[in-house]
């Protein structure tokens, strides 16, 4: 650290490059890879909710959300559930989770398996990846979203239905109906192996749940009396299993180079600092009931990594400005004072 000083200090040009050629490695703090904060948690109907978590008399969703917290902060994450189509939960880390050029940036986990009697799937639920850059610097996931483009973009053209809306009516410990906007209709059955309502307890007083996105192919088919959710090939949460011979399954590992706009054009990002996953499949069947996605938590895959090449706007008073970030990879706004990465630029301020 005293080296480091010393170099600031200088402000020689020769030394900001040994700065610049070092900070990759002795000079940067490795963050923590695993999820620092839940930001929201909006599942849809289903047979685990108010269960994954629990939901408990009195609790809102600020009270749930510090539940999805507890299970799924640190090391060794617990589970949650995200209902049935639309559900979702969204996160981050405490730091902004870099684009490492042709590597995969994120890991995220589930509890899909592969059947012993089908090799093509098991319990697949496959949920839509999506990521935002905090673009107004206000710590907040209310910027746009960028989906995580999957393999059904490219395996099943004409089959992935990207304007999707649906809406979830409460009917208390009924079959939760809904309808879309293509005029399809049905309900979330309810079976006798969970006992409580279906629909969010929590957000029970807004009486419907409206969600939109990506709707993926149904993905359920029956081998003899087993029904099997066959698993697409990559690009999504809760497809396939987390590990395979110990280590993480490249199938769970999400590029942020697969980023599409709402028009599916690619966008770059350098780093996003919001993640979330929702279950992208609108499916019931018999016994098993409603596909629902599970998250199990997520870990950045290379928490040493710093943002550079950032030209984000930063609004907190009302101004434009530029957002840097200085060599320990934390956000600085406005005036820049030591040394900093500016748009991918090293400037050394005042
Ligand atoms: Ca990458
Ligand atoms: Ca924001
Ligand atoms: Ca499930
Ligand atoms: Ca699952």
């Amino acid at each position: 650290m005293q080296l480091y000083q010393k170099l600031i200090f200088s402000k020689i040009g020769v030394l900001i490059f040994v700065i610049v050629g070092r900070c990759g490695d002795a000079f940067a703090q490795s963050s923590n890879p695993y999820i620092s904060r839940i930001y929201e948690y909006r599942p849809a109907p289903g047979q685990f909710v108010n269960i994954m978590p629990e939901w408990e008399e009195g609790d809102g969703e600020v009270e749930m959300i510090a539940k999805c917290e507890e299970i799924l902060v640190g090391d060794e994450p617990g589970m949650v559930c995200l209902g049935a189509y639309g559900g979702y939960i969204t996160f981050g880390f405490d730091h902004p989770l870099v684009n490492v050029p042709e590597q995969y940036d994120i890991f995220v986990k589930g509890n899909a398996f592969i059947s012993t009697s089908a090799s093509d799937g098991g319990n697949s639920e496959p949920g839509i990846v999506m990521v935002s850059v905090d673009s107004n610097a206000n710590g907040l996931p209310d910027d746009e979203w960028y989906e995580l483009s999957g393999s059904a973009d490219v395996d099943s053209v004409g089959l992935v239905d990207y304007a999707y809306e649906i809406c979830y009516s409460y009917s208390p410990m009924q079959p939760v109906p809904w309808s879309d906007n293509r005029g399809g209709s049905g309900v979330v059955e309810r079976n006798s192996f969970h006992g409580q309502e279906y629909f969010p307890m929590w957000l029970a007083g807004e009486r419907q749940l409206s969600f939109r996105g990506t709707l993926l192919p149904k993905n359920a088919y029956y081998r003899g009396n087993l029904c099997v959710l066959r698993a697409l090939r990559y690009g999504y949460a809760d497809n396939l299993p987390n590990y395979v011979g110990g280590e993480r399954n490249p199938a769970c590992c999400f590029d942020l180079d697969w980023a599409v706009d709402a028009n599916r054009r690619r966008v770059y990002l350098d780093h996003v600092d919001f993640v979330r996953v929702y279950c992208a499949v609108n499916q019931c069947m018999p016994m098993i009931g409603e596909t629902s996605t599970e998250f199990a938590g997520a870990e950045d895959l290379h928490p040493e990594e710093i943002p550079t090449g950032v030209d984000v706007i930063c609004d907190g008073a009302g101004r434009a400005e530029r957002v840097a970030y200085d060599l320990m990879g934390r956000r600085v706004c406005g005036v820049v004072k030591g040394v900093a990465i500016v748009n991918g630029r090293i400037v050394v301020g005042g």
